[in-house]
């Protein structure tokens, strides 16, 4: 770094000082905290992301959001060229950068990570990045506190894309590396245009739908979501949809409402009721990156019937394996049996969505929580769906698959009459291009979910009950330090404290079917903890009495 870089860097992070006593870390999804504590995080976080734009010589993504957490927090996302989450490889740096203590540590950290990394700072290439926010208040300030972070680095740019939903800056971040078409158009064009492939490749047989059935009723978590649904909604112009819940309604955000609370607390949100009953509905997440469907049953109070993100995973796994195994009949291309098609789960997931996959003949793997493993791991198949029960997933598509299919679907759409097999291919390439290829989105979740269930001609009940889930409970757990609980096993083993699995392994034996974990949440103070039973009784219980001995070991 020459002088001018170093005193451009000591000025600008004079005004963004890291306040006394204050330590953030990197945690599932990047920094994430109340909000008046930020403006120095997303600063430097704005200079990391310039620099990794330097050493990838491609254009980064900023997003400014908290996601599922409450109003007054916020949070930063970053996308890595590929769209997907930033490298684990530089989150320690991440950290290191988060919380050094002065302008001078600052850019000594800076400069031993360049010269490490070899990053080049030779004007080249320009450092480029996109930064986007959600719909909380405090995202119009951290984003320029983002845009100061990118612009103390020499020559990089900066470009404003305005409000987003995560998925949305991602894909443009992917779709900008790629030399496509980038725009929030662009992306709405991409959806659209996918979507109705898929409507007109629907068997004509199954084309007449129940008009019962036809209706969705979706919970945007009064944040961004709703809105950009809204758009959707109305350029497509076929679809029986209601959005509710949305930013411009009244209402708070993640208050009551979204994806989080409804899976989590398996009760409906905000502003539905038993008027809504048998109506397929759909919960979206603050973010607009996760995705739930439900239904509400006719008795007040009554529990929500849940379909989470296991119940898509299985929707999209079902469907895809129709198509390929519709791929495989040919006799010329049966080398496509050959496409590996991979499940991604973590330990959240329920065990029955396990054992459905697993005797579908699928592969399933699980990896810890966050969508960063997750989709390292899919990345590795020809077609990989992942899914969090959370309702954060997607389904990867590798390079060479869609080669393959679109070498397909041209011969197609060149004049020869489509066999079961070419129109598999076909469905198989709209979907790929539906489905947000970058990170988990619930708009083109929600667009592919409807229009598989056209295809499959299913009701949500008809859906849900693919297998009976197990029943569950979710408690957050507050205490002293989180961090003091260290997992392995993909999350599902204890190691430190001393103890503590071994507690929690002695009562779990007490249920039938019982299965019970404990993790640090990476996204808020707290200890999460999962139990499944046999009965929803015994899962209440079984979690309420590990919650206990979290609480022994760490209160
Ligand atoms: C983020 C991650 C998800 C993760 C969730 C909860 O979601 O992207 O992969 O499941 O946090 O993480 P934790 O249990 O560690 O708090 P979001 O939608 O909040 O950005």
């Amino acid at each position: 770094m020459n002088e001018e870089q170093k005193s451009l860097l000591l000025e600008s992070s004079s005004r963004f000082l890291l306040s006394q006593g204050v330590k953030v870390s990197y945690g599932t999804a990047g920094f994430r905290e109340d909000a008046s504590i930020l403006s120095s995080t997303v600063y430097r976080v704005g200079i990391l992301a310039a620099l990794r734009s330097l050493k990838t010589q491609s254009v980064i993504g900023v997003m400014i959001t908290a996601s599922h957490n409450k109003f007054s927090d916020n949070g930063v996302k970053i996308a890595d060229p590929n769209g997907g989450m930033l490298s684990q490889h530089w989150e320690p740096f991440a950290d290191k950068l988060a919380n050094a203590p002065s302008p001078q540590q600052l850019l000594q950290l800076i400069n031993e990570f360049v010269e490490k990394e070899r990053i080049p700072f030779d004007g080249v290439r320009p450092a480029e990045i996109l930064l986007g926010r959600d719909t909380r208040p405090s995202g119009e300030a951290l984003l320029e506190a983002a845009r100061q972070g990118v612009t103390s680095i020499v020559g990089a740019v900066a470009s404003d894309m305005g409000i987003l939903t995560t998925p949305q800056l991602h894909w443009m971040v992917r779709a900008r590396n790629k030399g496509i078409k980038a725009s929030e158009q662009d992306y709405f064009e991409q959806l659209t245009s996918s979507f109705r492939c898929l409507m007109d490749l629907i068997p004509t047989e199954r084309k007449v739908f129940d008009g019962v059935n036809d209706k969705l009723v979706v919970d945007g978590a009064n944040g961004v979501g709703g809105a950009k649904l809204r758009i959707l909604h109305n350029l497509l112009n076929v679809l029986d949809m209601e959005v509710r819940n949305s930013s411009e309604d009244e209402g708070v955000l993640n208050d009551g409402v979204g994806a989080d609370y409804v899976q989590k607390e398996k009760v409906a949100p905000r502003g539905f009721g038993s008027k809504d009953a048998g109506t397929r509905c759909a919960s979206l997440d603050g973010d607009a990156d996760r995705l739930v469907y439900f239904s509400v049953p006719p008795e007040s109070n009554a529990q929500i019937d849940l379909v989470d993100g296991d119940k898509i995973l299985s929707l999209f796994a079902v469907f895809i394996r129709e198509q390929l195994s519709l791929l495989n009949e040919k006799e010329d291309i049966k080398n496509c049996g050959k496409a590996r098609l991979g499940i991604v789960q973590t330990a959240y997931a329920n065990g029955a969505s396990t054992n459905y996959l697993k005797n579908l003949d699928l592969e399933v793997n699980l990896t810890p929580t966050g969508v960063k493993y997750l989709h390292e791991k899919a990345a590795e198949f020809d077609i990989g769906i992942y899914f969090e029960a959370n309702g954060h997933g997607t389904i990867l598509f590798s390079e060479s698959f869609i080669e393959w299919l679109e070498v397909r679907s041209n011969m197609l759409s060149s004049g020869s009459k489509g066999s079961e097999a070419e129109k598999a291919a076909l469905r198989l390439l709209a979907v790929s291009k539906l489905i947000n290829q970058a990170v988990g989105d619930a708009l083109s979740g929600v667009l592919l979910v409807e229009v598989i269930l056209k295809h499959m001609g299913w009701s949500i009940h008809r859906w849900n009950e693919l297998y009976i889930d197990l029943p569950s409970r979710q408690l957050k757990v507050k205490v002293a330090d989180r961090t003091s609980v260290v997992t392995a096993n993909a999350e599902t083993v204890v190691v430190s404290p001393p103890g503590l699995q071994e507690a929690i392994n002695a009562e779990t034996a007490k249920y039938n079917q019982g299965r019970c974990f404990v993790r640090p949440s990476g996204t808020e103070d707290v200890v999460r903890v999962y139990a499944e039973a046999s009965t929803q009784e015994a899962a209440d219980t079984l979690a309420n009495g590990v919650a206990k001995l979290v609480d022994q070991f760490l209160g």
